[in-house]
């Protein structure tokens, strides 16, 4: 199962670990723009270190509740930290993002995979994504980050994410995309209840029928408080478990911050399998 990632390519037959970098500047403090594109790079060669195979670049946080930032804001966050890290990477460069724009931009200074919470449903997206050689990963989200855990509902949520993500897949495949640049993505805890993002862990296999390869991100989040205990560390060590099981049922990337933690749990499935 090859990922045509611009550039590289990605042959998942293993899986791989995307490492989180967030670019959330200080804009108060004195050339606090510099100083916190100096941060970014550095925490991504650290998780290179750790051993990332992709780096996941986002400027804008999408945490339930979170306000958007402007375009310009967006584009001053990410953009230098592309431009400076695609000169030192040996892994490709993922941009978080959901605005054409900041693909269209960040995809020329470098970039080789969109990670897209709205799965290119921006006007403009999809073509941006066409005119490029980049990979995309197309997730499902219910509502916007601003209400989506206010009342998620669902008839099916299995049956109902798997319609969207290839509903998604035929739309940005029939826009000229090509199916070997596509990743699909369940969208854990993007409106969803914790009995949703557990159903879906529980059939996650079943995406797998759909055909792309599947990313999944549990990183650090609330479902896993509400199991483990609202606590960094036990998120940490319930986050090694649903990753582990997540690569049981089907998943192909995993989209963390704790990197090395991940690739240590990853080892021991490899020794076994
Ligand atoms: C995901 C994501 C976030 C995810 C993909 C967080 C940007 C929230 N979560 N992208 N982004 N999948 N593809 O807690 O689950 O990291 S942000």
């Amino acid at each position: 199962m090859n990922l045509r990632c611009g550039k590289y390519t990605l042959n998942l037959n293993r899986p791989y670990v995307m490492g989180i970098v967030n670019v959330t500047p200080d804009s108060f403090s004195d050339g606090g723009q510099c100083a916190s594109t100096q941060l970014a790079v550095a925490h991504a060669l650290n998780l290179i270190a750790q051993g990332a195979d992709i780096l996941d670049i986002g400027g804008e946080s999408t945490r339930p509740g979170a306000q958007p930032v402007s375009l310009d804001e967006e584009l001053k966050r990410v953009i230098p930290v592309i431009e400076v890290l695609h000169n030192l990477s040996s892994v490709p460069i993922s941009i978080d993002t959901y605005k054409p724009e900041v693909m269209r931009l960040a995809i020329a200074a470098g970039a080789n995979m969109v990670n897209d919470v709205r799965a290119l449903q921006e006007e403009g997206a999809l073509q941006v994504l066409v005119n490029s050689d980049v990979a995309v990963c197309l997730m499902h989200m219910q509502g916007t980050p601003q209400t989506m855990q206010l009342s998620p509902s669902y008839q099916d949520v299995v049956h109902e994410v798997k319609q969207f993500l290839t509903d998604r897949l035929h739309a940005s495949v029939a826009a000229g995309i090509s199916e070997n640049r596509i990743l699909l993505d369940p969208g854990f805890g993007f409106g969803k209840t914790r009995a949703h993002n557990i159903e879906l862990i529980k059939q996650l296999h079943d995406l797998t029928d759909i055909g792309p390869p599947l990313l999944v991100g549990l990183s650090r989040k609330s479902v896993l408080a509400t199991i483990a205990g609202d606590d960094a560390s036990q998120r940490l060590h319930a986050g090694i478990a649903a990753s582990v099981i997540s690569v049981m049922k089907g998943a192909k990337i995993l989209r963390v911050h704790d990197v090395k933690a991940t690739v240590d749990a990853l080892k021991v499935i490899a020794a076994i399998q």
